[in-house]
């Protein structure tokens, strides 16, 4: 309880009718809240100027049903609890996990769930789901939650979009909340997606792996407590890329951070250590972190220029920048496979992946995609064409610093995005 000060306080109640999900459609049912005390309703109502579209589906897991509110349910590989859990779906991968409503540790109201991991000694990956209709195409929407994760591997997210017609569903990416194994209190976590351009549905996803593991009597628990869920619209994704120029001199707006650092000093920033040209540039370091700037357009017939400062190591570390189309994208940078030199990465059927004949120094080096409409696009690397595709030949997003988990410090300076003369 966040009543604080101990007094018992007459119980507020508010009802309203919610829309629950029954087979395929939804119904509208009464819905019931009771709070113990008015503080509670303004901390829950400041801040929330944007509508949360996830709003009529009991987000704050407030009132939930007995079996979840007490011993709570336990899932099985595959199990799905919509009944349990109305507008949510509840998934477990390879292995049993509990899920139930705790009212000791709530932050947001009185209520919150947690989910617990019960195999012991294998990887289990946990998740929770939600179907949202009513999005608009080419547009941003930032999926947030309040999250406290204990012992596990980290906590993604992502949405699966699906198209007007229904006959074409378009993922979009992976994107990391959390990369700390275990925090001590709730924090909020947010990520932005960028829907695709005939988007009218999705299901988004928040979901987490752990292994708990017994040695000797202690065993290692995995837990997540989860709360306040919210999916509100930001605005119309960027126009058309071409002529862009981005020399990282202000600040982040306009890119995505598809996955913080490992710990707050490592998150991808802007830095007065290197600059290309002007004063800073956006610095990447640690493990992990990435960015990722999406279009509202396929763009091609251009080249995309980025320079890289690099600064070889001997231990095995990664980072491409990548630039993507629907289910494809084309690489350049450091992979771990070659330290000494320069890899290139083509996805597709076979995947290529290529260590060049370009050796990495340290300091600045340009990267060059010339994408050409219907003949694909061709890689150089300091103005040295180091490989080619026909298997794309147009891109919709650009992914700074893709890293595998063994990401390690380099600078990107002056984004360019130049058409064809
Ligand atoms: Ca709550
Ligand atoms: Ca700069």
């Amino acid at each position: 309880m966040r009543t604080g000060c101990g007094v018992p306080q007459d119980p507020v109640t508010i009802q309203w009718r919610v829309r629950v999900r029954k087979g395929k459609g939804y119904v509208r049912e009464p819905f019931t809240l009771a709070f113990l005390s008015m503080t509670v309703i303004a901390s829950v109502s400041l801040g929330q100027a944007a509508e949360n579209l996830l709003a009529a589906r009991n987000p704050g897991f407030e009132k939930l049903t007995a079996d979840l509110a007490e011993d709570g349910v336990r899932l099985k590989h595959g199990g799905i609890a919509y009944t349990n859990l109305p507008g949510w779906s509840l998934q477990v991968h390879s292995g049993e996990a509990k899920v139930n409503g705790d009212t000791k540790i709530a932050v947001e109201g009185e209520n919150c769930l947690k989910f617990e991991i019960l195999t012991e000694g294998k990887r289990t990956e946990v998740a929770i789901s939600a179907d949202v209709h009513n999005l608009k195409p080419n547009t941003i929407y930032e999926l947030s939650a309040m999250i406290r994760p204990y012992g596990i591997d980290w906590v993604n997210s992502y949405f699966r979009f699906y198209e007007h017609d229904d006959e074409r569903m378009v993922d979009s990416k992976h994107r990391r909340l959390i990369n700390a194994s275990t925090l001590p209190k709730f924090k909020r976590f947010s990520r932005r997606f960028v829907t695709h351009r005939n988007t009218t549905r999705g299901t988004l996803s928040i979901y987490w792996t752990g292994n708990r593991q017994r040695k000797g009597i202690i065993t290692k628990k995995c837990m997540v407590w989860m709360d306040d869920i919210r999916l509100v619209e930001i605005g119309p994704a960027l126009p058309l890329a071409v002529n862009l120029r981005e020399g990282f001199e202000k600040d982040l707006s306009g890119w995505l951070i598809a996955e913080p650092g490992d710990g707050d000093d490592n998150n991808p920033k802007l830095s007065d250590e290197k600059a290309h040209s002007g004063k800073r540039s956006l610095k990447l370091s640690g493990t992990w972190g990435k960015v990722e700037r999406i279009f509202s357009e396929e763009v091609t017939d251009s080249d995309v220029i980025i320079w890289f400062y690099d600064q070889p190591q001997k231990h095995s570390n990664s980072r491409m920048i990548m630039v993507e189309a629907d289910h494809m994208r084309v690489g350049i940078g450091v992979k771990h496979k070659s330290q000494t030199n320069y890899t290139t990465y083509i996805e597709g059927d076979p995947r290529l992946i290529e260590i060049t004949d370009i050796k990495r120094t340290t300091g600045w080096h340009e990267f060059r995609w010339a994408f050409s409409r219907g003949n694909g696009v061709t890689l150089y690397i300091d103005r040295k064409k180091v490989a080619s595709s026909g298997r794309q030949d147009y891109f919709r997003s650009i992914s700074l610093g893709c890293n595998g988990w063994q990401g390690f410090t380099c600078y990107l300076d002056d984004l360019m995005i130049v058409p064809k003369r």
